[in-house]
């Protein structure tokens, strides 16, 4: 059956919704990066308006470089959360269409919606939907190429940027797709386009003409497929992200053990692996999971939902430890334990509460604990309490 893939991509996301919102940025060219401090600045452009490309301002430039052909640009620092927040929206758009989405990036997806045409007619008028629904809810535009598989969609929703509409209809595939230059052949990196280019092969086109054998040959499976998408052929299916629903870590004992400095140490640091994992998934669940098992593999499982949704270690492991203590027969030898967070999706409350100021340092606490884990390791580093050797005495 003949697929209908579409492929979204916000036109320049950030600075697109930087101008949203300072109306007073529109039409202007707008750099959104690292501050260029009058062409002295370090550090890159993340992305910029559509007006700042005519000055030859591009992603990834020295902001420094794009401050010389642009001086005149307004230049703005990153708003990381809101272009997320933003991006959920839109996702939020394209589940009304279909349950097959995959995203690529904060701005891009790819759209299965061969069973939405019932409901919402053919690729075209979906896409001329989403479209429509993008701008109506967020005042943004988007490209989309509607094409028979995901390498073709890809092409396409670039071909007509900004707010473009590019379809690729099954029997123009060659004529789409052949006068293109080597370097939009999708997964081809500058040395496989260097190999091509040696071998005479500049388009797409030349690439297709080109015997089979030769390039498999010389590139080998990879010749294959670059052969294949030359002529258009793609199935790789659109692979919807499967959804998380709890984030868990055990630990099962070398030894045996009823040393109860031992068993709080161990479920800190569980807790501390489970808050880290959390917080790199950007998730926050209510229900907190204790695991217990004994010597004699009779296990218990216990859990508690709380009313405010936490990533927080701290506070999972409150938690944790007041299921174990209520739960744990003391004096009997453990071979595992276990501490898992689920309850994820469900409305965080936005409550003020007197407590907040405490949160927040734990939530620093956090930060820099994630910060170090991510630069030297998942060793490198523990909260004092995990430290502690077994047969200290512990605080409360
Ligand atoms: P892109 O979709 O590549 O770019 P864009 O949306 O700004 O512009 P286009 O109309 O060409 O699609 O990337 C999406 C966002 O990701 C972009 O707005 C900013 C961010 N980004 C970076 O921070 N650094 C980069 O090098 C790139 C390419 C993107
Ligand atoms: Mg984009």
């Amino acid at each position: 059956m003949t697929r209908i893939i579409l492929h979204v991509d916000m036109d320049a996301f950030f600075a697109a919704v930087e101008q949203r919102e300072h109306p007073e940025l529109k039409g202007k060219p707008v750099i959104v990066g690292a501050d260029p401090k009058g062409g002295r600045g370090r550090g890159v452009v993340s992305t910029c308006s559509y007006e700042a490309r005519k000055f030859g301002v591009h992603s990834a430039m020295p902001i420094s470089q794009a401050y010389r052909l642009c001086p005149r640009g307004i230049y703005v620092r990153p708003n990381g959360k809101l272009y997320q927040q933003v991006s959920g929206e839109i996702f939020e758009i394209f589940y009304e269409f279909t349950d097959l989405v995959e995203p690529v990036s904060i701005d891009e997806a790819f759209l299965d919606v061969t069973g939405s045409v019932r409901l919402f007619g053919d690729g075209v008028s979906i896409a001329k939907k989403i479209k429509k629904r993008i701008l109506e809810k967020e005042q943004l535009t988007a490209s989309i190429g509607v094409a028979p598989n995901k390498y073709l969609a890809k092409i396409a929703s670039d071909l007509e940027k900004p707010d473009g509409l590019v379809v690729v209809e099954p029997d123009e595939i060659e004529t789409f797709l052949w006068s293109l230059d080597i370097s939009k052949l999708w997964g081809a990196g500058q040395k496989t386009q260097q190999i091509l280019r040696k071998m005479g092969i500049q388009t797409i086109g030349d690439l297709a003409r080109f015997p089979r054998d030769i390039l498999k040959s010389k590139l080998g499976s990879a010749g294959e497929h670059f052969y294949n998408l030359a002529h258009g052929h793609d199935n790789r299916p659109v692979v919807v992200r499967e959804e998380v629903k709890s984030v868990s870590n055990e630990h099962t004992f070398p030894e045996d053990t009823a040393d109860i400095d031992v068993l709080r140490q161990k479920l800190i640091y569980l807790c501390e692996k489970v808050g880290y994992r959390l917080r790199k998934k950007q998730l926050k669940g209510r229900t907190i999971h204790l695991k217990l098992r004994y010597e004699n593999f009779s296990t218990i499982t216990r859990n508690l939902t709380i009313g405010k949704a936490t990533d927080r270690t701290r506070e999972i492991f409150d938690i944790v430890w007041d299921l174990f203590e209520k739960n744990y027969m003391s004096g009997r030898k453990v071979r595992l334990l276990g501490v898992g967070v689920s309850g994820f999706g469900e409305a965080e409350g936005k409550q003020l509460s007197l407590f907040d100021a405490l949160d927040e340092k734990h939530r620093e606490l956090d930060k820099v604990q994630d910060m170090l884990v991510d630069r030297f390791g998942k060793h490198i580093i523990q909260r004092a309490e995990s430290l502690k050797k077994p047969g200290k005495k512990k605080e409360g």
